[in-house]
């Protein structure tokens, strides 16, 4: 069956297949993307109402693409107290209607299991209905092996003190060798798989990431796309794919090339289309800019992650994410793109369509 037929038919692609669909032009992979995107989920744009929160820049690790943690080229370390937590979150929620915190940080040793404990029930305990989005299977990795702790342990408690969903940080690209390359001593692409599979097995949801754009081949892609198309088949964990564009400045990966708004566009479609079991294809409109994010709403996307509020990670590395989106603004270009704004909760149940 050439790969027309295939897509025609909507059954399921293979590895050749997928690495064969960046052949194909622009146009012909959008429709067929957009043809999937609009069976589940209509005209729908989803966002959230949400708070980004980075407590620590101080990081044991040194991923070359990484241009948040403090080193040499960032010599800026911080660690915020949890009062300080609590004093944005309290604005963040009379202010800003958040119904959510995705609280991401670096690897640092003076911040252990308990300092996370104690801020996840601080949280829980001062804003009862706001979902806490937290710990990457990188971070869960990092607190095991730095405190002897076991995976299952870490799982249970952050349950047990308020963690609601895990956000998808962490699985950059799931290759041995380009991960190897990027990121040494981070978790494993099987440990970050393990990880987020122990959690689902918990009855939980998780988001799922790949970094691109960097030294990787569109082979490690569609590689990194089948690893969790695997994994979600088993589990049914994983609410969104996100594939975030790499930011090339003030880090250690020196790449020349930077991706062509063709070549984003083609991997959000490639994601729909592979990614044939994950519901939602979230453009990060933090890393691949508000205004292609809108676009590869036409490409097989359908959520744009959320107002954002403030943001440190991609910011850091050149993106234009620092103070995130006001919702009116947010909600504008969403009508203007001829799409139907939807807030949405964590996991995805409507909270308004606008
Ligand atoms: O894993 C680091 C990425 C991630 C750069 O789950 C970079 O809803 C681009 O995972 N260029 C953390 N990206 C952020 C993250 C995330 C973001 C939004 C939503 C969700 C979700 C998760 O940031 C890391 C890493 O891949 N990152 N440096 C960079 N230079």
């Amino acid at each position: 069956m050439n790969l027309i037929d295939k897509l025609e038919s909507g059954g399921r692609l293979s590895y050749e297949e997928g690495v064969a669909l960046y052949e194909l032009d622009l146009f012909t992979l959008g429709h067929y993307a957009n043809l999937k995107r609009r069976q589940r989920h209509g005209n729908k744009a989803f966002f959230n109402i949400n708070r980004h929160i980075n407590p620590t820049n101080i990081c044991k690790d040194i991923c070359k693409f990484c241009a948040f943690s403090a080193n040499r080229k960032n010599p800026n370390p911080y660690t915020m107290s949890h009062d300080e937590i609590l004093t944005i979150l309290e604005n963040s929620v009379q202010n800003k209607g958040i119904t959510e915190v995705h609280i991401v940080s670096a690897h640092n040793p003076d911040t252990g299991l308990e300092w996370y404990l104690e801020i996840f029930s601080k949280v829980k305990a001062r804003f009862p209905s706001l979902h806490v989005k937290a710990l990457t299977a990188a971070e869960i990795n990092f607190l095991s092996e730095q405190y002897g702790l076991s995976v299952d342990d870490i799982i249970v408690k952050m349950i047990e003190y308020g963690v609601d969903s895990m956000p998808g940080g962490g699985a950059e690209i799931f290759d041995e060798e380009v991960r190897a390359y990027i990121c040494k001593g981070k978790v494993s692409s099987q440990g970050w798989l393990d990880i987020h599979q122990k959690w689902h097995e918990k009855g939980k949801q998780s988001n799922a990431t790949m970094l691109f754009g960097h030294v990787e081949k569109r082979e490690h892609r569609i590689d990194h796309m089948i690893r969790l198309r695997e994994l979600q088949d088993k589990t049914g964990g994983f609410n969104a794919f996100i594939p975030l564009v790499y930011q090339r400045e003030n880090n250690y990966l020196h790449v020349e090339d930077f991706l062509s708004s063709t070549e984003i566009l083609k991997t959000y479609a490639i994601s729909r289309l592979m990614c044939d079991n994950i519901a939602h294809i979230k453009a990060y409109w933090a890393t691949s800019t508000i205004n292609l994010a809108l676009v590869a709403l036409e490409y097989g996307a359908d959520d744009l992650d959320g107002t954002i509020e403030a943001e440190a990670i991609q910011s850091a590395a050149g993106a234009s994410s620092a103070k995130g989106l006001s919702l009116e603004t947010f909600l504008e270009l969403i009508e203007t793109s001829n799409f139907t704004p939807v807030q949405r909760d964590s996991l995805y149940n409507e909270i308004k369509t606008y």
